[in-house]
């Protein structure tokens, strides 16, 4: 409110004896900066943890990209047991399994009325088996989303790179969409090689990725089916591609991009979709996609290469800690079972977090801050101690540097620190400096970027009962919602 000086109208005076009554009441929340994410969104975001599984006819052929001329005969995995996989999954603290309905080879899952290239031409429970069915009403029971994976490149196809696959594309969208219960998240993988059986033609075939799918519409009749979908690509909408498989998110990793700049497919964007930009227009944040194996299918020979449960903590640190979703895919075997050796590294995997992450040495400390918005209770430093996502600590609007100080009681080790910002309002901090109070003085022992969603930090373990985090740049005032150290 813009008030001349001097002249103190009615509205003004009101305002005055009521803010006199009522101080916190007047102080405004902060408006939001930039892009923010859609409620579907922000569920991504809580989930940390989320899981693909990888299974076709490949599993049988010990191929990674089926040529397309498989027959449907190969498949069989007799021993198919989609609740053991979301048992695994729920156990080990995954929120969501994404199936591979139809890789690239075209072979369907589910016994879609478009093709005869499906599991309903396989021995598999005598053509009688569904295992997009199997696996959504596992995620039913155990309480896990549910997500598909719909290759758009068909290597199976006679019509592919015709108007004709267009609509078949769409026709399975519909029967996806329609008869599994709500899906949660849409996989548009950008992968277009080229060469394939399409129908007997053997040969190469070349599409425009930009414009063949023409993605606005059928993302479009998909949200008809299901508003709340989240839609994965190279360029999102939802959420982008992280730029590599190795499970690594960007150090600086923005939640932000300009969707002008990149389109599934493009080439040489990979750096870009790493780290997302500062003023970027949307909200598009990375989804870091990586294989429990060498490969995204089972294959016998890589039984001796499962990541341990070490190497998946490590990329919990490099994805989750970095702000981004971690995106786990474990291949089932020829049996339809996860191997054991996937399932000792899941649990061990879970047990190092509960182990290195599992208890807050703050929760409970006493935090002051350097500033906090307009001197309210409802922006004081505690709400970054309080283990909530819905409180935080802010600073007034023209403060964007500014130090929150942790008292935890008693002098504590700690490995790691935890940030999260408010993200509802947008993603804002630049940089910031962590320090611990050591003998009587402070210490600095990290430093980062981004924050966002979630930033984890490996520290050299360090003796402290106090520690402060500074922010050291923001793109508006920062909001911290919780500080957790570990
Ligand atoms: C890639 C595909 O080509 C791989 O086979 C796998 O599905 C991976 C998740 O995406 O683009």
């Amino acid at each position: 409110m813009k008030v001349s000086k001097g002249v103190i109208s009615i509205a003004t005076a009101a305002f005055v004896s009521f803010s006199f009554l009522s101080a916190q009441a007047q102080v405004n929340a902060p408006a939001p900066v930039g892009p923010v994410p859609t409620p579907a969104q922000l569920a991504w975001h809580q989930m940390e943890t989320n899981a693909f599984v990888h299974f076709t006819i490949n599993t049988f052929t010990d191929k990674e990209w089926g040529y397309g001329d498989e027959s449907p005969k190969l498949f069989n995995p007799a021993a198919t047991d989609a609740m053991q996989w979301a048992r695994v999954l729920k156990e080990t603290g995954f929120k969501q399994m994404i199936l591979t309905c139809k890789h690239h080879d075209g072979f369907c899952l589910w016994p879609t009325k478009y093709t005869e290239h499906s599991i309903k031409n396989s021995p598999y429970k005598n053509g009688k088996g569904d295992i997009v069915k199997e696996a959504s009403d596992a995620c039913k029971k155990y309480g896990l989303k549910f997500g598909v994976y719909l290759s758009p490149w068909d290597r199976n196809r006679a019509d592919y790179g015709t108007p004709d696959y267009i609509t078949y594309y769409r026709n399975q969208l519909k029967e996806l969409f329609t008869g599994y219960g709500p899906v949660c998240e849409m996989w548009f993988d950008g992968a277009n090689g080229g060469d394939g059986y399409y129908g007997g033609a053997r040969e190469k075939r070349k599409i425009d990725g930009k414009t063949y799918y023409d993605w606005p519409a059928t993302l479009s009749l998909v949200r008809q089916m299901q508003p709340n979908v989240i839609f994965f690509s190279d360029a999102g909408p939802g959420v982008r591609w992280v730029g590599n498989e190795r499970g690594v998110a960007g150090e600086t990793n923005w939640n932000t991009i300009t969707p002008d700049t990149l389109y599934a497919g493009k080439a040489g964007i990979e750096d870009l979709l790493n780290t997302g930009s500062e003023d970027g227009t949307a909200w598009i944040p990375a989804e870091v996609d990586v294989s429990i194996r060498p490969g995204w299918f089972y294959h016998k020979k890589e039984d001796s290469l499962v990541k341990t449960a070490q190497q998946l903590f490590d990329i919990y640190l490099t994805s989750v800690g970095r702000g981004a979703v971690l995106l786990l895919n474990i291949p089932p075997d020829q049996r339809g079972l996860f191997h054991e050796k996937d399932i000792k590294s899941l649990y061990g995997f879970r047990n190092i977090l509960n182990r290195e992450l599992g208890k807050n040495k703050a929760a409970g400390a006493s935090a002051t801050a350097s500033n906090f918005r307009g001197k309210a209770g409802a922006y004081a430093a505690g709400n970054a101690v309080d283990n909530s996502n819905e409180t935080y600590w802010a600073t007034d609007d023209e403060v964007t540097t500014a130090s929150l100080e942790i008292n935890t009681g008693k002098v504590q080790t700690f490995k790691y620190i935890m940030l999260q910002e408010y993200i509802k309002l947008g993603q804002r901090v630049k940089s910031f400096t962590v320090e611990v109070w050591n003998n009587d003085a402070w210490q600095q022992v990290a430093a980062g970027t981004t924050i966002g969603y979630k930033r984890i930090l490996k520290l050299t373990p360090v003796k402290a009962g106090k520690v402060r985090v500074n922010i050291t740049a923001s793109k508006a005032c920062p909001l911290i919602s919780n500080v957790a150290l570990y």
